[in-house]
Parts: structure tokens; C-alpha cells; sequence
């Protein structure tokens, strides 16, 4: 019999673009173990590399076969924790990702669906962090590098397992790397814990979306 609890996998990224850390893994490393509506829940770092993000996701995937999946990333210059809503088919990169890899216009899956959708409640989660008083948006766009690969290419890998709800969050610098880009916003990895874990209580207890609540925009 297999009594183990339920798993949710949280992901985050490894430092790129000259930052000395990245506030994603920062984060979620911090909850690793942890026990939420009894989930465990269990963590990864992902290269920022086009070629190895999606093999290190696939692999823990397979290994740890969560309920809920929830990938992070930094998004430095945002102010707000961003729900991102959808996640296109193409890899165009500004700079390099960490493997020296910078693809123009390139399909994630040729053939793939032009986008995926978020499987996650992200009406009801932003509600969620907004009455909690912690800043949030929903984001239409997760960009086109490699958090966006890695969003795209979780919900292709999940098409077919609709059970699992997946999604991607971008969240802003952490004070710190603020300082290095003078005037930038940032959040507290307090802050950012205390959302993360809203985030999984939210969609762990929300079966269908909400309409958002009066006076939250999107
Ligand atoms: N942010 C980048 C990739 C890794 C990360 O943390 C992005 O927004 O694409």
C-alpha cells in the first residue's frame, strides 16, 4: 500500500543574465518538505538553458509524479508576483540563456499548438494574495525565453493529464539585486514565501475558477 502523501512539485531557476542568485530557487528551496493540505511538497532547480530545462522538468515529473505543479521564475523589473495566463510556442532570446544558446523565432514543439493555457485557478489565486495584502497580477505574457519554454513545454507534457494542474509564476527581484539595478521593485523572499504558499493552498482547494473580485484588475 502506498501511504505516502500527495506530492506538489514547485520548480525554480538558477541564477542567469550576470545575477548573483535567482529568487525563484531562492524561494523555493525554503519549502522543501513542507506539508500543505496534506501535500508534501518537493522541489527542483532548473538550468536557465533552453536545451536542459525541459529534460530536468520532464525528469521530475517522472520521478515525483505530483497533483500540482507550480514552475517559478524571476521576472526582475516586475513589481508584482505574476500569474501568468499562457504560454506560446516560440523561443526568442534577447540574451543568452546559461549554455551560450540565443534561438530566434524558434517553435517549442513544432507542430505544437500555437499556446497552452494555465491549468491553475488563477482568478481565485490572485483574489487569494490580493486579501492577503500581498501584491499580485495576472500576467498575459511570460515572455519568450526560457521561462516561457518552460511553461509551454510543462503544459504540452501534461496535455493529456488534465488531473494535474500546472502553471507558471514569475516573481520580481529579491532587495538585494534591487540595489545593482537602481530604482528596480522588489519583494521580501518573505513576501514571496508567504504567496508561494497561498499560491499552493489556493489551488489545492479550488476546484473551478472564480470571477474575480470587485476592484482587481487583469
Ligand atoms: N527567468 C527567466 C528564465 C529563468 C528565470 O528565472 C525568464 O523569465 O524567462
Amino acid at each position: 500500500m502506498n501511504t505516502l502523501p500527495p506530492r506538489v512539485l514547485l520548480t525554480g531557476f538558477d541564477p542567469f543574465g550576470g545575477e548573483a542568485l535567482n529568487p525563484s530557487w531562492e524561494a523555493v528551496r525554503r519549502l522543501e518538505g513542507e506539508i500543505l493540505r496534506g501535500h508534501r511538497i518537493v522541489t527542483r532547480q532548473l538550468p536557465t538553458s533552453f536545451g536542459r530545462s525541459l529534460r530536468a522538468l520532464r525528469a521530475a515529473l517522472a520521478s515525483t509524479r505530483p497533483a500540482l505543479v507550480i514552475c517559478v521564475g524571476q521576472a526582475g523589473g516586475r513589481s508584482r508576483i505574476s500569474l501568468e495566463r499562457v504560454a506560446i510556442n516560440v523561443d526568442d532570446a534577447r540574451i543568452a540563456d546559461n549554455a551560450g544558446k540565443q534561438p530566434v523565432d524558434r517553435p517549442i514543439v513544432r507542430h505544437g499548438p500555437a499556446a497552452y493555457f494555465t491549468t491553475l485557478p488563477i482568478k481565485a489565486q490572485l483574489s487569494a494574495l490580493l486579501a492577503a495584502g500581498l501584491p499580485a497580477e495576472i500576467s498575459q505574457s511570460a515572455g519568450t525565453f526560457v521561462c516561457n519554454h518552460v511553461f509551454y513545454g510543462l503544459m504540452h507534457a501534461l496535455r493529456e493529464s488534465p488531473q494535474i494542474r500546472a502553471g507558471f509564476v514569475h516573481i520580481p527581484f529579491l532587495p538585494e539585486q534591487a540595489v545593482a539595478h537602481a530604482g528596480a521593485a522588489s519583494l521580501s523572499l518573505d513576501t514571496v514565501l508567504a504567496s508561494l504558499r497561498l499560491l499552493v493552498d489556493t489551488a489545492l482547494t479550488t476546484r473551478r475558477d472564480s470571477r474575480l473580485a470587485a476592484g482587481a484588475t487583469h
